[in-house]
């Protein structure tokens, strides 16, 4: 059986090596279920690759967070124990700030902008950013828009949601943006947000409506409010350990599948937002658009200047808010 002790064992001793592991498929790591878009992206990308390659290379995925929580095997793809993985750009932002843009409070003015922005130089400047931290980044894939929810109330205004505990992911921007709306943000792997709302430990969560749903955080927190805040993308990044083991043909047919899979990932997302969100509400979750957005906007102002510190990140910023008018 596969797990995170038998990667790290094999996948040590290989990665040290610089050799083995040729005749196996690669292995590929992914938080959510199955039937889940991100999985099903990877799955594409495989399938392509499989074909291209004549069979020479293949793909595993262990989907369901089996190999450990996002930060885990990130750590375990930096060191070459595992080849691929899928993630959100949260658990990133301590490894390569440039991450940390795509992820700011209220960038993106709409899902096209968003997409734009991360199908151009952007999007490129940022993958590239990840080889010197021992990934490459392959592609982006889409994450929608993330909002708050939570066991209580709904929220309406930032007084709304002041002193509930918020689990966030593991990084001190969502940190840092939950603390500016005056809750408690306490970082929390995936898997453990749905007893955490259940036992109380958390009062709330936030993100986008299939996560909602497929990690049934609905069932325990039934209010959803819309403030749409982050739509930080998700991300596939191979280890650079693996990848200066693949042929300059093999890293050019992994590169050319993983982008053809983007606009595959794409169509199952849309189709999934739109049942996730209508399954949520069929079952009760009571569901509200916010008035005045500015107010938590204008609060979470200040996590820019926290996180915005490099001349790279400013161009960034730059370049994506240039494309806000095209999108
Ligand atoms: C989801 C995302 C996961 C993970 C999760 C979380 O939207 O797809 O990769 O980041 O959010 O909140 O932990």
């Amino acid at each position: 059986m596969i797990n995170r002790r038998h990667l790290i064992a094999t996948g040590a001793a290989a990665a040290v090596a610089g050799c083995g592991q040729a005749d196996r498929p690669l292995y590929s790591a992914d938080a959510h279920v199955a039937d889940y878009p991100t999985v099903q992206g990877v799955e594409a990308m495989a399938r392509m690759v499989e074909e291209r390659t004549g069979g020479r290379q293949r793909v595993k995925i262990f989907a369901g967070a089996q190999l450990g929580s996002e930060r885990d095997t990130l750590e375990l793809t930096v060191f070459g124990a595992l080849d691929l993985n899928r993630v959100n750009l949260a658990p990133l932002n301590s490894i390569a700030n440039e991450t940390i843009v795509p992820s700011l409070p209220f960038l993106f003015s709409s899902i096209d902008h968003m997409r734009a922005s991360l199908d151009g130089a952007p999007g490129q400047t940022i993958l590239d950013a990840l080889r010197p931290h021992g990934l490459v980044g392959l592609c982006f894939y889409d994450s929608g828009a993330r909002s708050f929810y939570n066991t209580r109330h709904a929220i309406n205004e930032p007084d709304d949601i002041r002193g509930m505990k918020i689990r966030v992911q593991n990084s001190d921007l969502y940190v840092g943006m939950v603390e500016a709306l005056g809750a408690n943000p306490t970082p929390m792997a995936l898997g453990e947000v749905y007893q955490g709302l259940v036992q109380g430990v958390i009062d709330g969560a936030e993100n986008n409506w299939p996560s909602y749903e497929s990690a049934r955080h609905f069932e325990a927190a039934q209010y959803y409010s819309l403030t749409r805040h982050v739509m930080a993308p998700e991300i596939l990044v191979m280890s650079k350990h693996r990848w200066d083991r693949l042929s300059g043909e093999d890293q050019e047919i992994f590169q050319q599948a993983a982008r053809d899979s983007v606009p595959v990932m794409r169509e199952l997302w849309d189709a999934r937002v739109a049942d996730s969100r209508e399954r949520v509400l069929a079952s009760g979750v009571e569901a509200n658009e916010i008035g005045d957005i500015a107010a938590f906007s204008n609060l979470m102002e200040g996590v820019w200047d926290r996180f915005v510190v490099t001349d790279v990140q400013r161009r960034l910023v730059e370049d994506i808010r240039n494309l806000g008018g095209a999108a």
